[in-house]
């Protein structure tokens, strides 16, 4: 709240700002702010003066409101803001811009514009900036446990503060049998991976930034993935798959109490108790006016062009879902995205459910209440109907994809590959049984909040791990040497009622734990890979970054950015499983790298994440259909995944064992 004070690692620095570049209101106190700090502040750093740009109507968003990208009115100012940032002609100039529009505007919006634009220019792709849970950890953590951390600070010193410890069990109790998802909905990995993705795939602002690669797929795709785990993580906990939203008019069962409080707008999340049903929205502050009746006009005509294999652009022509690129512009059209290509006639369906869900205890805005988390990309994930909500999304996906053509036998075969077999072992446990348990960490929290005095003040929260594992794949290679592309998925081996699937529904259900290029010798090779290799995951230690206490200072930090924090935690790389052992199929294909391979340089930091985040300014690094070989309806005669495989594949059968003992990390 104080203006303009960074801390930086162990050196509190201060900006020496012009004196009109505060708010009026401090303009006059401006020398004995800065005084404040006192023997505290460090290294002052001159901020340049220029002329300063119209914020306009930017302003209009309050100080002290919450913020979300999935309200239009609140996407114009992003889009205006981090034109502003982005036009600025050099780092000075930035800085000097931040400077002065971080007294003026809403703190949520300046960080995220501000976080997109360092993401996006390339003269600040080495600029270390807070990881958002710093910035704004109202947002991830319990508010109680906050308010303890407030007080562990004013009263205790430095170097006798205790960890505040964040209870596993705090947003309800085992009466609601939703509560046994909240390990995997409240994760803070998990949340932040999830803005860390948005951050990188915007949906509005300058065109150069939203049209990347694939964009539009990977929204389907990413989604798509966090669904099949979530469905994996009911059936370790002894429930039935989400059931898709998709009567709008009914009251909907599930309920929530977030129990956090933002900082910023110092009000509490509202809750939503069960059986509330969604109504039209009239929220005049918001500029949101919108029925339920448009929610479904969008519905029928995106269902009318995935059936007809064809959309209506702005101007009147047809543009066709092709096998390859259709799920690309129907992942932008539902998203949707600035390069949907009819935005007034198929609408914004999925962000227009995160704010009908988000309004639902006060559409009209007569108790002058804010969104629910669902309205916020940062904190949606946290409650049970965005799974619901999602499902249903991921359903219209999936009613594309089934209309496209099987893959054949030659689509997935790779002609003389055969996978002979393939085994998981970790450590100190039989083969094939992978292991999990809890794991208590601790992060810093100082840097997110204003303590007087400074220094570090933990929290210590509790999230699933497991041990880690290697794989061993025994591969025949019957021709010359060459290359393929390793792909392994897990997914339960039985249903609800402990039936073996059919192969069309449980593919939907597999969950991609690794992909990487293998090099086969002709004759026998066997391949071996750590779980923590894993192309879809980022390390502890990055979905954290900088919170840690003794994180590394320059160099490869300082390039482990805000891209680099994209990536699903390590530590949800599995699903909990289940005390008496939760049977599961793992996958193994080796796909004919021809048709996999694209050609660039992937040699750059942070490429470690690719599968759910690709790489920055780079194509996305694989060549199939996003979610191969299980995007598909099977072939004619395959109802099961035994028949669904060719020679290089091969199907494993492993346990996955959760033991409730609770560790400390090291
Ligand atoms: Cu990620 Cu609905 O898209 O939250």
């Amino acid at each position: 709240t104080e203006p303009c004070f960074m801390a930086k690692g162990e050196k509190n620095s201060v900006f020496d700002i012009p004196n009109d570049y505060l708010a009026p209101r401090y303009q006059s106190i401006g020398t004995q702010l800065f005084n404040r700090f006192g023997e505290e502040a460090g290294e002052r750093i001159p901020v340049k003066k220029i002329s300063l740009p119209n914020l306009g109507n930017i302003l209009d968003l309050p100080r002290h409101a919450n913020f979300s990208l999935f309200l239009p009115a609140h996407r114009e100012y992003a889009k205006k803001l981090i034109d502003i940032f982005m036009g600025m002609r050099n780092v000075d100039e930035l800085q000097s811009m931040a400077v002065y529009s971080r007294d003026r505007v809403n703190p949520y919006l300046f960080n995220y514009c501000l976080s997109v634009a360092l993401l996006h220019r390339p003269d600040t792709q080495d600029l270390d900036v807070p990881t958002f849970m710093q910035s704004f950890p109202d947002k991830f953590l319990d508010s109680r446990a906050l308010a303890r951390a407030r007080e562990e600070a004013n009263i205790v010193p430095t170097g006798s503060r205790m960890p505040i410890e964040i209870p596993i069990d705090y947003t309800a109790s085992n009466l609601e049998e939703e509560h046994r998802l909240a390990y995997f909905r409240e994760d803070l990995g998990i949340n932040l991976h999830h803005w860390h993705w948005h951050l990188v795939y915007p949906f509005n602002g300058p065109r150069e930034l939203v049209n990347k690669n694939r964009r539009g797929e990977l929204f389907y795709y990413m989604h798509q993935q966090i669904m099949a785990r979530y469905n994996s993580e009911r059936l370790c906990n002894s429930l039935k798959r989400v059931t898709r939203l998709t009567d709008w008019r009914s009251p909907i069962v599930e309920a929530y109490f977030p129990k956090l409080d933002s900082i910023v707008a110092s009000r509490s999340y509202p809750a939503r108790v069960a059986n509330q049903t969604l109504r039209d929205l009239n929220r005049e502050q918001d500029q949101v006016k919108a029925d339920i009746g448009q929610l479904e006009r969008w519905r029928d005509r995106i269902m009318a062009a995935i059936h007809s294999g064809v959309v209506q652009d702005e101007s009147g022509n047809s543009i066709s879902l092709t096998e390859f690129e259709g799920i690309d512009i129907l992942g932008n059209m539902i998203e949707s995205s600035i390069i949907s290509p009819n935005r007034a006639f198929y609408g914004d369906i999925h962000n227009y459910g995160h704010v009908f869900l988000s309004y639902i205890h006060d559409p009209d805005h007569r108790h002058l209440e804010s969104f629910g988390v669902i309205g916020d990309s940062t904190t949606a994930m946290r409650d049970p109907i965005f799974y619901r909500w999602h499902a249903f999304i991921d359903d219209v996906f999936q009613q594309f994809k089934a209309t496209l053509p099987r893959y054949s036998v030659n689509q997935l075969n790779y002609d003389g590959v055969t996978v002979t077999s393939c085994q998981v072992q970790s450590q100190n446990a039989p083969a094939n049984v992978l292991s999990t348990f809890w794991q208590q960490s601790d992060v810093d929290l100082s840097r997110g909040m204003d303590f007087q005095p400074r220094g570090s003040v933990f929290v210590r929260f509790t999230h699933l791990q497991h041990q880690p594992f290697n794989y061993t794949i025994n591969v025949n290679n019957a021709g010359a040497a060459r290359q393929g592309t390793c792909r392994i998925f897990i997914a339960p081996a039985v249903d609800e009622r402990g039936n073996p699937w059919l192969f069309q529904d449980q593919r939907t259900l597999f969950i991609e734990l690794d992909r990487f290029v293998v090099n086969l010798r002709p004759g026998q090779n066997t391949i071996t890979r750590r779980s923590d290799q894993s192309a879809v995951t980022i390390p502890f230690e990055r979905t954290f970054r900088n919170l840690e206490a003794n994180r590394p200072q320059g160099g490869d930090a300082l390039e482990q950015f805000n891209f680099c924090g994209c990536g699903w935690p390590q530590h949800m790389l599995i699903c909990k499983g289940s005390v008496e052992g939760m049977q599961c199929q793992l996958f193994v294909m080796i796909s004919n790298i021809a048709d996999d391979r694209v050609n660039q340089d992937t040699n750059v930091p942070c490429n470690d994440a690719s599968s759910f985040c690709g790489i920055k300014d780079r194509l996305y690094p694989d060549r199939r259909s996003m979610g191969y070989p299980f995007d598909r309806m099977p072939r004619d005669g395959v109802s099961t995944l035994q028949q669904f495989l060719t020679a290089n594949m091969r199907v494993t059968n492993v346990t996955i064992q959760f033991t409730n003992r609770t560790v400390r990390r090291q």
